[in-house]
């Protein structure tokens, strides 16, 4: 049996749709690259100067064979173009009910950490017919996260949270890689994705090793916080935010219930969605973004907190933010 393995496994919702565009692009190259050159042989030794033919008459111009070789190739292109766009967007955009996972790319490894407190490192474990939403960023340089069983690929870039999403569609363990340059070790920096059962996932989030804090009991909010917001929870006490961010008042500072997913205003009058990104710079860089009719007095945070901590931070707000967890 013929057993190179020249494709990586299916194993997402993605895999069979990125895969049939490619080799229906693969198959146009060579249709194109592979056919046309022995047309060119063919007529270049037909009309060689050598040979006897016909050349009575030579035709100079065609008007229906213009037509074809200009609409062909558009029609094919326009096929490609919108195929491509509408796997695009689809790749891009998660359905509103993910998973969410928090990623860090950093000289060498990945670190990621789910919401119900569980770390792992250069591991994923993910359950199988959920769409997973990595939200992700990195330490150090740019990195990319590449699951090639899933067909999915997406750059970490430092300083800002890029998405990515997939559902898998089978139990089982798959490679892992950094696919962007990213130093010595860089070839180095790979891992696996564990696929598992949703009950099997879920008994592996609860099992004690490597979890943040005591699971979530005994709190003083309305909401029930997972261990992961909970611990943003501390650290937003820790880093003194609570006391300009009191719980119902806005006097010094807007109210962050609520905040998530909302449309903000600044004070140069855009607008924004406070999404992942927005939360992160209006504590980096307040000064950057002033919500309209409050103040500047916002310290930085830059240099105080590690990815880790604002990731946690961001969690706690999404989860003060949203109760439903529906995302913006
Ligand atoms: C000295 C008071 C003060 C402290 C301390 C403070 N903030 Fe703020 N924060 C503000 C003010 C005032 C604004 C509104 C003006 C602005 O956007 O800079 C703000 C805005 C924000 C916003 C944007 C809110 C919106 O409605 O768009 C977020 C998010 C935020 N702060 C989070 C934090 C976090 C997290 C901490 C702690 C790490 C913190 N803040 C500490 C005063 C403070
Ligand atoms: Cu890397």
């Amino acid at each position: 049996m013929w057993d190179f393995p020249f494709f990586p496994e299916q194993a997402s919702t993605f895999a069979q749709r990125v895969d049939l565009l490619y080799f229906v692009l693969v198959g146009l190259s060579l249709l194109f690259a592979g056919i046309l050159p022995f047309v060119m042989l063919y007529l270049i030794v037909k009309y060689h100067r050598s040979m006897k033919a016909n050349r009575q008459n030579p035709v100079n111009s065609s008007l229906s064979l213009e037509l074809t070789w200009s609409i062909i190739p558009l029609v094919l292109a326009l096929v490609v173009f919108f195929w491509s766009a509408w796997l695009y967007l689809d790749m891009t955009r998660p359905p509103p009910d993910t998973l969410e996972v928090y990623v860090i790319g950093k000289q060498w490894m990945w670190h990621a950490q789910h919401p119900s407190g569980k770390r792992e490192n250069n591991e994923l474990h993910v359950p199988v017919g959920q769409p997973v939403k990595l939200i992700m960023t990195s330490q150090d340089v740019i990195h990319s996260f590449y699951i090639p069983a899933f067909r999915v690929k997406q750059d970490v870039v430092p300083g800002r949270y890029t998405v990515m999403w997939f559902e898998a569609t089978k139990e089982g363990e798959y490679h892992l890689f950094c696919a962007e340059y990213c130093g010595t070790e860089h070839s180095r920096m790979v891992g696996r994705v564990v696929a598992m059962s949703l009950a099997d996932y879920q008994r592996w989030l609860t099992a004690e090793t490597d979890v943040i804090g005591p699971a979530a009991a005994g709190q003083d909010t309305p909401v029930q916080l997972e261990p992961m917001a909970l611990a943003g929870q501390q650290i937003f006490a820790q880093q003194g935010c609570a006391s300009c961010h009191r719980l119902e008042t806005n006097v010094r500072a807007p109210v962050l219930e609520k905040l998530y997913g909302s449309t903000v205003r600044l004070d140069t009058g855009e607008t924004f969605i406070a999404d992942e990104n927005y939360i992160r710079q209006s504590i980096l860089d307040p000064a950057s973004q002033v919500v309209a009719g409050f103040e500047p007095i916002m310290p930085t945070y830059e240099d105080q907190l590690t990815e880790d901590q604002l990731l946690q931070l961001i969690a706690y707000i999404k989860a003060i933010g949203n109760p439903d967890g529906s995302t913006p």
